[in-house]
């Protein structure tokens, strides 16, 4: 198993030396946007801002994709469909005040703001693979909190059998929205069971600081035994539901895309192999591995036939 167990949670600040260069870079990237980018853009809405988390022991040792690659290298199709557009347009987005909406099966629905949630649980960060279904894949040093943990607070009922995400609709700020390319806004969904498991993760920050807008700030879904289009961004609203949710793929292509997208191997695309993968950074592809490596998850789909739920 490639998840390491480095015994209790520490202190440690997240690569402080790191974070510096990485600013410095970041800096840099701003200058070539160009002033047609940003001009319209207030600081506080491109500036990451550095976050302190406690190393988790769900971490791969696995060599990092730089920084550079995970934040220029994006699908977030409400910034359009290519892997630059997202970098290219996300920075419009205002990302404060940001609050989320809850309701559905629960104790406790409501309208939350953003900074009440990010005081659920302390900040934890665990590096994670990230599998697209286009066949790349990243590693990346997430900051978040335990999606159970922000779970549990609302108090989901008995009749809470899956929970669903979805993504801000604001297409004035969203330039993808403006065209049917996805039915908006974009949505997801795991079973109660999932939702709950240690592995799955809602990420406010990566490589020591704030989420890019790029990367979903400021708060997305990590769900790393899945295709990475199940771990959705810029979460506006989760609600506790009786019946599977709908999803945004699975509304797209149902053909292609299923609710559960488990990464395997064994279960090809219909138009392309699932076999191997390209790990941004490297030429030649590797192996991928049933849930991603992350076989600890396979009880929740003990019985189920993953042909068929795919
Ligand atoms: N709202 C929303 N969430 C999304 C997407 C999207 O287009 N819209 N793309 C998904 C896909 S296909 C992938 S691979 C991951 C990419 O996350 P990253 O850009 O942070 O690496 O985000 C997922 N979350
Ligand atoms: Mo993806």
């Amino acid at each position: 198993m490639l998840i390491r167990h480095a015994g209790d949670l520490t202190e440690n600040d997240v690569t402080p030396h790191g974070l510096y260069l990485r600013r410095r870079e970041f800096m840099a990237g701003t200058i070539a946007l160009g002033a047609a980018g940003l001009a319209a853009c207030a600081p506080e809405d491109v500036a990451a801002a550095p976050l302190k988390a406690a190393k988790s022991r769900y971490t791969t040792t696995e060599k990092l994709t730089p920084f550079k690659d995970v934040t220029t290298y994006n699908n977030f199709y409400e910034f359009g469909v290519d892997k630059s557009d997202p970098a290219a347009n996300a920075g419009k987005l205002k990302t404060r005040p940001w609050t989320v909406k809850v309701d559905g099966a629960c104790a406790k629905p409501g309208t939350y703001n953003l900074e009440d949630i990010l005081k659920i649980s302390p900040l934890q960060e665990r590096i994670y693979r990230l599998r697209c279904v286009e066949g790349w894949s990243m590693v990346i040093p997430w900051i978040g909190i335990p999606l159970a943990d922000i779970l549990k607070r609302y108090q989901p009922t008995s009749k809470a059998k899956f929970v669903a995400f979805e993504t801000l609709l604001r297409p004035s700020e969203m330039p993808g929205q403006r065209r049917a390319v996805l039915q908006w806004p974009y949505r997801e969904g795991l079973r109660m069971d999932e939702a709950m498991h240690p592995l799955a993760f809602m990420a406010v920050g990566l490589y020591g600081q704030t989420l890019l807008n790029q990367n979903g700030a400021p708060m997305r879904l990590v769900v790393p035994w899945k295709y990475g289009f199940k771990s959705i961004k810029s979460i506006s609203r989760i609600s506790f539901t009786e019946t599977q949710p709908k999803t945004a793929w699975q509304l797209s292509a149902p053909q292609e895309y299923g609710f559960y997208s488990n990464v395997n191997p064994a279960v090809d695309h219909p138009r392309w192999s699932q076999a191997s993968e390209r790990r941004i950074g490297e030429f030649i592809r590797r192996k991928t591995l049933p849930f991603n490596g992350y076989g600890e998850v396979a009880g929740l789909y003990a019985g189920m036939d993953l042909r068929k739920f795919y």
